[in-house]
């Protein structure tokens, strides 16, 4: 028997009132719930956002909907994903401090969590395209993923608690099945919510939809997001996943996390600067984004050799997992194939990592999910134009990714796409 009360969504005129009793609430905002200001701001996908202001202070409210925002009512989707959003800001807390917002109060029954208002900062996409360079991003997510990472798998945690997260988290089932089909299928064939700009893509889209090689490696970086869990992902680490102001940098929105491979989160986050780097062309005037451009492909550069070498600074000294354990090399002296191993670790991580960028270019601009950094660009020619440059760089980080040696490469072939005129 429980006495969980029924799912009510919130609004900004009930929200005083359902939250006005709570102690951390009325710390952070002030007692009187009358003068409570509520706006609703969310522009995510998923849920309802809002910000509460009162006599001493600001506070967000988030609160997950029995279904998706974006589409309506006729695509369910549970409310537990609350829970693992939660879950998920808790050891991300633990295993990078400072890099999340602070959580204040969690109802698992209305899919709540209370959190504290990031000030001044914004969400870094919306940065990017007003062509704000941040010179801590590359560093902070390079860190912030090398962190999560690496402390969330069997490298680091201890066997059974390692499991026992396995075991919680692999319930978040719906939102995995969002990112199999809108990741990795859906932008391969016509399935009916995908979406492009048209008629100036049709031809692409159906050279890619027919391209063999390409639907091979998607569907085998699909098999690797759905059969190698290797630690908790964030799941969904976008730059629309990001709050910036110059200084500061802060990961949120974790509601897709589970149990996958490494390279997802990695190559997810550097896909959105390359889509981003092509995108700038649709909010330049008269030239001004070539800095902008090249502030782009150093801030993936940074972002993979501060995950390199943090990731390697984890492994020399907090690799006390039952993974490529230190009975078997250091404490027999042999430092040296820790290292080997190290090596072939992140040679796979690199490789998967091509693969996963890939792929999320292509959904963005080819699926359901589209981003700002694309669709606010106006002139659909000048759009198409970007999408155009953005759909082969993803193709052939996808397929050539075995083939890859450095991001210099990736990034001067990005350089000459940019360069090209196109349809
Ligand atoms: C139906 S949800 C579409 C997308 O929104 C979320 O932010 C995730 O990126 C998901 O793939
Ligand atoms: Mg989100």
């Amino acid at each position: 028997m429980t006495d969980a009360k029924p799912f009510v969504a919130l609004c900004p005129e009930t929200l005083p009132m359902r939250l006005g009793a709570l102690p951390v609430l009325k710390e952070k905002l002030g007692t009187n719930t009358s003068c409570w200001r509520v706006k609703e701001v969310g522009d995510g996908n998923l849920n309802l956002v809002f910000i509460v202001e009162g006599e001493q202070g600001k506070a967000i409210v988030k609160q997950a909907l029995p279904y998706v925002r974006l589409v309506g009512e006729s695509w369910p989707l549970p409310l537990k994903r609350s829970f693992f959003e939660y879950h998920a800001l808790m050891r991300q807390a633990e295993r990078d401090p400072g890099m999340v917002p602070k959580i204040f109060h969690f109802d698992a029954d209305q899919a709540i969590i209370v959190m504290e208002f990031l000030s001044p900062h914004i969400i870094l996409r919306r940065a990017l395209i007003e062509g704000q360079q941040l010179p801590k991003i590359g560093r902070d997510l390079g860190l912030f993923v090398a962190r999560t990472l690496f402390r969330g798998s069997d490298l680091a945690m201890p066997a059974r608690k390692r499991k026992e997260d396995l075991a919680l988290f692999s319930d978040n089932v719906e939102l995995c099945d969002i990112t199999e089909n809108l990741v990795f299928s859906d932008p391969y064939f016509e399935a009916t919510l995908n979406r492009h700009t048209s008629p100036q893509l049709d031809g692409i889209v159906a050279e890619l939809r027919s391209d063999r090689d390409l639907k091979v490696e998607a569907q085998k970086l699909k098999h690797l997001f759905a059969a190698k869990a290797e630690t908790l992902l964030h799941g969904d680490l976008h730059t629309g996943s990001v709050m910036v102001t110059p200084d500061e940098t802060r990961v949120i929105d974790p509601e897709f996390a589970f149990y996958g491979p490494i390279a997802f989160d990695v190559g997810m986050m550097i896909a959105n600067f390359w889509m981003s780097y092509f995108s700038q062309a649709g909010h330049e005037t008269n030239g001004d984004r070539e800095g902008m451009r090249s502030y782009l492909l150093g801030v993936v550069e940074e972002i993979w050799m501060t995950f390199r070498a943090e990731f390697s600074n984890l492994w020399r000294s907090e690799r006390n997992g039952m993974l490529y354990q230190r009975s078997l090399f250091e404490d027999r002296g042999d430092t040296l194939g820790a290292e080997q191993a190290l090596d072939h670790v992140l040679h796979e991580i690199w490789t998967d990592m091509l693969g996963f960028a890939g792929v999320e270019i292509h959904r963005r601009i080819l699926g359901l999910a589209h981003n700002a950094d694309f669709e606010a660009i106006a002139d659909e020619n000048v759009r198409a134009r970007c999408e155009t440059k953005a759909l082969k760089l993803g193709r052939h980080l996808a397929v050539n990714r075995r083939h890859i040696h450095s991001l210099a490469e990736i990034n001067s072939l990005a350089e000459r796409l940019e360069k090209e005129t196109v349809i």
